[in-house]
């Protein structure tokens, strides 16, 4: 295991064994009992193994972790600011004691690294989220996955590191610290600010990050996190390529581009402390530290959850524990007569100040409008039009939901009709029946079943939404949980519009075109939907149509009218 001293930000510890150590580590592995990874523990062992979490040299022992918790300190009064746990399963701590090494594998199966387990506890999460994060509140995305996603009990203990996590993408440009405190020696880089980010960036940015270079006499790195950031944020690969075209817009020989696998927690305050330690490691002098730095939006009642300076306050606070100092990031504004960026406290009242904020900015990419050149680089918007297409070449699912009988399948034929009619889209009809034939033919209609066959229909409406598709899903579908579950599959890859046909159960029955009403009647159909099943009626769909009031032509041009205002066909 290495430690040495560096001109850039001190001892740095990485803990990879040597190649012949980690081939016999291999062998005796066979015998330890093996965990897999998550892809957070994933990215937080590549940082622990190549120095980026220095001092740390392991997953948190259950001393460590409470000293973190309390007062940001480890016990030997270094300063660290975020718990680094390993979390696992109940069954899997049982079946250990502290003392043995356990192998940790990506979920190939290959041996990262050994964890000499010292520490086996069941930490109160909830104590964890008012400590790190200042709130319970699960809208915050760092509580919620404590909450619901992180494993119940903790295993800490030191690190002997045996390969580093395999990445498929953007290889030359990740770096670990010793690398790139190579390059900058390499280079002459004595003073580096480094700029933080999980967004694309536009001309705002690149004039900040290089007045904040130039205003301390430093070089600039631009250190992107590619690992996980916030849930809906713009994907690292669309992110990565704007920002190779950002960096042709920098002096030459000043600035670097480098992508960090870090695993945000979106802590506001003690992420911008660990954001610091982990620069200073990558062997920066100044960091970035803007307003709301890592902050995660709105809690419950709509308030932000940390105040606006709350971090730049923390690292004040820290400073004399830092080796690394910190660059309040100050709000960049276009001012119009002058057509250049100033910081907003050096504008006048008579300054005619532009500015378009991020939810204008999507609002615009979705609906294919202007991106004016003052606000960012035509080859950025072209990437990003190129991930982002505007809505009528975006995805969509209509997906009906109605008793046997309401009338879905009709409809969903005659919308199927209007849009091959209009043109211009590929669009797919997955009505009850033949997927019922087709994808789960072994399914009857119990609860388990029904709702095994409604995630089939998401799974696969999800994936023609993804590619751009229409697909139109016709199912009775009749439990809410599961309707939401499809929807948050869908909604979060393209556009999802839940029809709910609320043709009332005597009418269904009047009708009975398929006998099965009679049938369920009388007893010969088990669990019927609405006669001996139940049907969950849909709190808030985005349309509800009554065929007792409407044809299914005007039902279907209704619904032909919605996706049209709302901007998916034209
Ligand atoms: S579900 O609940 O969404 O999985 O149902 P779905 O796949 O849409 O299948 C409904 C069609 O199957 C016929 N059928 C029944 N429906 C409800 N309950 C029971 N027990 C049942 N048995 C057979 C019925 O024809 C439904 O077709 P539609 O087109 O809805 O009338």
């Amino acid at each position: 295991m290495g430690a040495f001293k560096e001109p850039h930000g001190g001892v740095l510890k990485e803990l990879y064994l040597s190649e012949s150590a980690a081939d016999e580590e291999k062998l005796k592995a066979r015998d330890y009992r093996s965990w897999d990874l998550t892809p957070r523990q994933l990215c937080d062992i590549e940082l622990l193994l190549n120095g980026s979490f220095s001092p740390l040299e392991g997953f948190l022992t259950q001393a460590e972790y409470e000293g973190v918790l309390k007062d940001m300190h480890l016990p030997d009064g270094v300063l660290w600011p975020m718990p680094i746990n390993l979390d696992v399963t109940e069954e899997f701590a049982a079946s250990l004691s502290a003392g043995e090494a356990v192998a940790l594998r990506d979920p190939e199966g290959v041996l990262i690294a050994v964890l000499e387990l010292s520490d086996i506890w069941t930490p109160d999460k909830a104590e964890e989220a008012r400590s790190v994060f200042g709130t319970e509140d699960e809208l915050h995305p760092g509580v919620h996955y404590l909450m619901n996603t992180a494993h119940p009990v903790y295993l800490g203990g030191r690190l002997k590191g045996v390969e580093p996590p395999n990445h498929y993408d953007f290889k030359l440009m990740r770096d670990t610290p010793s690398e790139l405190r190579g390059r900058f020696r390499k280079l002459g880089w004595r003073k580096v600010v480094a700029f933080q980010t999980r967004n694309p960036l536009h001309r705002a940015h690149q004039e900040l990050t290089f007045r904040a270079a130039r205003e301390n006499d430093a070089n600039l790195l631009i250190h992107p996190v590619v690992g996980l950031t916030k849930p809906g944020d713009v994907d690292h690969y669309t992110r990565v390529r704007c920002y190779e075209h950002i960096l042709e817009q920098y002096p030459e020989q000043t600035t670097t581009l480098s992508l960090l696998n870090l695993a945000m927690r979106m802590a506001g305050p003690r992420e911008a402390v660990w954001h610091a330690i982990i620069r200073k490691n990558y062997g920066c002098t100044h960091l970035i530290v803007g307003r709301d730095h890592a902050g995660p939006g709105n809690d419950s009642n709509g308030e932000p959850f940390y105040g606006p300076y709350d971090a730049q306050e923390l690292m004040i606070e820290c400073e004399s524990e830092l080796d690394i100092t910190m660059v309040p990031f100050k709000l960049m504004v276009y001012v119009e007569d002058m057509a250049q960026y100033v910081p907003m406290d050096e504008t006048t009242k008579d300054q005619k100040v532009l500015n378009i904020s991020g939810t204008e900015f999507r609002r615009r990419l979705e609906e294919g409008l202007d991106i004016p050149d003052w606000f960012s680089y035509p080859k950025v918007v072209r990437e990003l039009r190129k991930s982002y297409p505007p809505r009528h070449q975006q995805g969509v699912t209509i997906f009906f939901t109605g008793l046997s009988g309401s009338g879905k399948s009709t409809i969903a034929n005659a919308l199927l009709v209007k849009l091959l009619e209009n043109g211009g889209r590929r669009v797919t009809l997955l009505d009850g029946d033949h997927v019922r034939k087709n994808l789960s033919s072994e399914l009857g209609f119990s609860r388990e079943h029904r709702d095994l066959n409604i995630q089939r229909i998401g799974y696969v409406a999800s994936e023609i939404t993804k590619h751009g598709g229409i697909a139109i899903c016709a199912p009775i579908a009749p439990y809410s949980a599961t309707r939401r579950i499809v929807r948050e599959m869908i909604g979060s890859v393209g556009g999802y519009i839940e029809v709910h046909v609320a043709t009332a159960l005597e009418v269904c029955e009047q009708r009975d075109r398929k006998g099965l009403y009679a049938k369920a009647r009388a007893g010969i159909i088990k669990e019927f939907t609405g006669i001996s099943d139940p049907y969950e009626v849909p709190e808030n769909p985005e349309i509800t149509i009554d065929t007792a009031d409407l044809s299914a032509d005007l039902a279907a041009h209704r619904i032909f009218v919605k996706l049209e205002s709302m901007g998916f066909i034209r």
